[in-house]
């Protein structure tokens, strides 16, 4: 899950398909930096930070909000204030929470983890009834279910609303408390239609990212209730994420939440056009479906030149080749489409790879010479 290490300063720039977390602020972002009125946030007198939290939180239709530094951060303040030291939490098995969060629930919370498989991003409501502990003093208490949406390892899928909301209503009846890991849930309201208020209501909390697809430098916004947000804050100050002046980055993300959602479903066009231009390219094979701004794809060793055959070294090759992709897995490779990638960045990546891929050199005529 390391990003492409394979970068070299100074180097010409690269199509940069390795994740959505790398778009630049725009010049719009940008002015409102340099313009932002800031304050202390910690005293909680930042201008900025306020007007971005009090539009988070009617943008979900949540009570309160609170910026925080990353979506890591979100989500791990969203576990330290639901649960309790020794807690269990219930989380799908391929969640970011589970698998790209250092451990952190265990670490930072006390927290133990038991991951729930599933076919499509979410578990079944049987898998999280069979869970759950009995009042008995051998046991953990389960206190906290992790949801995500939309699902990341799963390719950006779209978990239905109808279904969330179905497993959170009954998560909440046996008296749990319900995460959702929205770092993309813009996405899923471009891909659906159904305003982010709607993916928010049936669960207690939600963490969104300001510095994904919306393009912001730095920041995520968590949601939640009068009582769960004024927890939030002081646990954030713990962790070391109270920040001063953070109405520079909040100006960032005024901008972000305002002129970015409407720009989405044009990133989910470009990953479509992705996924199909790369149909043909020998050794490789789409996983899932394309719902929203994530290509995934499976190497398939027997179709690929030697060299070739494990995502590490394919995406070396294609950094070579000005196309920056991300290591998934060590036979998995993602490729994100955002702000910063556009149509010729799509058709390159789609040309680079079948080149890349059938051996054949940038120079020669189409199919004619293999490298070696
Ligand atoms: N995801 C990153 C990497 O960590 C994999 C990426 O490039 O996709 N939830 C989800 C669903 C995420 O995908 C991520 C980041 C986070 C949380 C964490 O956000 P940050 O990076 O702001 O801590």
């Amino acid at each position: 899950m390391t990003p492409s290490a394979h970068r070299t300063p100074g180097q010409p720039p690269v199509s940069d398909f390795r994740s959505d977390t790398v778009t630049r602020p725009t010049p719009s972002m940008l002015s409102a930096m340099v313009e932002a009125r800031v304050g202390d946030d910690v005293f909680g007198d930042d201008p900025s930070v306020n007007e971005l939290e009090a539009m988070a939180a009617s943008m979900t239709g949540k009570e309160m909000a609170l910026f925080v530094p990353s979506g890591t951060m979100g989500n791990q303040i969203a576990i330290r204030v639901h649960t309790r030291p020794g807690d269990e939490m219930l989380v799908e098995q391929s969640a970011h929470t589970f698998l790209y969060e250092a451990g952190a629930p265990a670490a930072l919370s006390g927290v133990q983890t038991w991951p729930i498989p599933s076919a499509a991003g979410l578990p079944s409501i049987e898998d999280v009834e069979a869970r759950l502990r009995p009042d008995d003093a051998h046991c953990p208490p389960t206190s906290l279910l992790c949801l995500e949406n939309t699902h990341n390892r799963l390719g950006g899928r779209v978990v239905p609303l109808e279904d969330l909301t179905r497993l959170a209503d009954f998560a909440r009846s046996r008296g749990l408390r319900v995460h959702l890991d929205g770092a993309r849930i813009f996405n899923a309201q471009a891909a659906t239609d159904i305003p982010v208020n709607r993916w928010a209501a049936p669960v207690d909390s939600m963490m969104f990212c300001l510095s994904k697809a919306l393009s912001a430098p730095v920041g995520s916004m968590l949601v939640g209730n009068r009582e769960f947000v004024t927890k939030a804050r002081r646990v954030r100050k713990q962790l070391g994420g109270g920040m001063r002046q953070a109405g520079y980055l909040a100006a960032a993300g005024i901008v972000a939440l305002r002129e970015m959602p409407s720009r989405l479903a044009a990133d989910h066009d470009r990953a479509r056009r992705l996924a199909q231009g790369i149909e043909g390219v020998p050794g490789l094979r789409q996983e899932g479906p394309v719902e929203t701004n994530i290509v995934l794809l499976r190497l398939v060793p027997e179709e690929l030149p030697e060299a070739l055959r494990d995502a590490p070294s394919l995406a070396r090759r294609m950094e070579e080749e000005g196309v920056a992709i991300f290591v998934f897995a060590p036979d998995v490779i993602r490729l994100t489409t955002h702000k910063d990638v556009g149509d010729e960045d799509v058709e390159r990546a789609i040309a680079t790879l079948g080149r890349v891929l059938r051996g054949v050199s940038a120079a020669s005529p189409r199919g004619s010479r293999r490298l070696s």
